[in-house]
């Protein structure tokens, strides 16, 4: 393979998929060496057959507002591959949804999901419609016209979608009635549920809490812990409040979250009651994070700006795609950054990520810091099979388990003879090798 001529090719087919051609490049150079070294994988033609969705299906969302006015949007499900297990990955509802992000989303899940361990394939779904402002009713109304397309090609051992940006617990509550009402069977086929109809314990917290237990591999590894460090987090969704609520709970300071309005710097550090207001501004909908400086007049509220400006120990990143840029990461390093941990999927350009492992600071990739939340999912199939409930310690337990063997898979490929761990390269080789070898082994299919 030659990650130049294949790329070319891609760039050629797929010109505007920017975020797709992104992702697969971050792949291709770091197993480039890997790949070469397995002539059977050369062969059998696999880095071609991985690079591309199985399927892809389009359909059209109509659906009217409470003022019987009516919209339509486009929705997409990305069946990336299937060789671990049934196609997995969440539903993303936003206005920046297109088929390039959800490519690029589903590819990674796909080596994500590989590093779980757990037997879970890669896709990825969602449309442009946007929640911000729209009514309970409306929502509804949209997630039932959304399911009427999907359901007929999702199944519990089929293809088990779930949240992403923008759908939440109450988008999954809709999303699985209306399937429950088409398919007639309660069988679990979106993770995320609600506790009292087949959700597991700690689904909600699973993306940040992983998350922060992967920071504190990376920490350790280098002698140290998170006990009096500074974090500053972008976003204020569940993601990052899953983060933050944990970083916390270990003896770190919170000092900023943010949202598309501007971030907030709250020197004092968050507490219960500043993490309890992020669930209510995110029920709030308005997708607006400044009312917090009105909350708490310690905290500053900094308008159309990204926290990354801050002096911070820890920078993790928790909304979207390419949130943090070359000029971000120069202002980290500058300000004397020890760790950057992705919490979002490929929160940081390419840019930003050559910067931060050419100064040899601590950096991990999306796919690998952010895997605690499919890995809940997986474990929320694993009851729904079974019918029925873990605790929340014995998922919380199953949990840390599974990201210290991710941290640890990602040493072993990514470790350099200076010491220094390269985590996207390990990432995506441990990633990688699991679904190559299995696609290998399963014939032309
Ligand atoms: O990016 C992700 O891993 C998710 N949005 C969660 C996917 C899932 O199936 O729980």
């Amino acid at each position: 393979m030659k990650v130049k001529e294949l790329m070319s090719k891609l760039e050629f087919k797929y010109s505007n998929e920017k975020e797709y051609l992104q992702a697969v490049r971050e792949v291709l150079e770091s197993i480039e060496e890997t790949y070469n070294s397995h002539p059977e994988f050369e062969k059998a033609r696999i880095i071609e057959r991985i690079v591309e969705p199985d399927r892809v299906f389009t359909f059209k969302v109509p659906w009217q507002d409470d003022r019987g006015e009516i919209h339509i949007n486009t929705g997409y499900r990305v069946q990336f591959n299937n060789a671990l297990g049934p196609y997995k990955g969440g539903l993303r509802f936003h206005p920046s949804v297109t088929l390039s992000t959800l490519k690029f989303l589903g590819f990674e899940q796909t080596f994500k999901n590989a590093l779980t361990t757990l037997p879970m394939g890669g896709a990825k779904g969602g449309s442009d419609f946007n929640p911000k402002g729209k009514s309970d009713a409306e929502v509804m109304r949209f997630c039932q016209a959304f399911m009427t397309e999907l359901w007929r090609y999702i199944g519990p051992d089929t293809d088990v979608p779930a949240g992403d940006i923008g759908v939440g617990s109450r988008e999954i509550g809709y999303l699985y009635g209306w399937y429950k009402k088409l398919a007639r069977e309660n069988t679990g086929v979106l993770t995320g549920k609600g506790i009292n109809w087949g959700g597991s314990l700690i689904r909600p917290e699973a993306t940040g809490f992983g998350g922060v237990y992967f920071v504190r591999h990376m920490l350790n590894k280098i002698n140290s812990d998170l006990s009096g460090k500074t974090v500053a987090i972008s976003g204020f969704g569940n993601v990052a409040w899953g983060a933050a609520l944990k970083a916390t709970e270990l003896g770190a300071k919170v000092i900023a979250i943010s949202g598309p309005d501007g971030y907030i710097y709250d020197k004092a550090g968050l507490n219960e009651e500043k993490l309890n207001f992020m669930l209510y501004l995110r029920a709030t909908c308005n997708d607006v994070v400044s009312p917090y400086a009105e909350e708490f007049p310690e905290a500053v509220f900094v308008k159309a700006k990204k926290p990354w400006e801050l002096k911070c120990d820890i920078a993790l990143p928790c909304a979207i795609q390419n949130e943090l840029d070359g000029q971000d990461a120069k202002q980290l390093i500058e300000n004397g950054v020890t760790c950057i941990a992705e919490i979002s999927n490929m929160g940081c350009t390419p840019e930003a990520v050559n910067m931060f492992i050419d100064n040899k600071i601590l950096y991990a990739p999306g796919k690998a810091v952010n895997a605690g939340g499919v890995s809940v999912s997986g474990l929320e199939m694993t009851q729904n099979a079974m019918k029925l409930n873990w605790s929340a310690e014995e998922v919380d337990t199953k949990l840390k388990t599974i990201m210290n063997n991710i941290h640890e898979a990602c040493v072993k490929y990514g470790n350099r003879p200076d010491g220094y761990t390269d985590y996207v390269k390990g990432a995506n080789i441990a990633g990688f090798m699991k679904v190559a070898q299995a696609v290998l082994e399963q014939g032309l299919c």
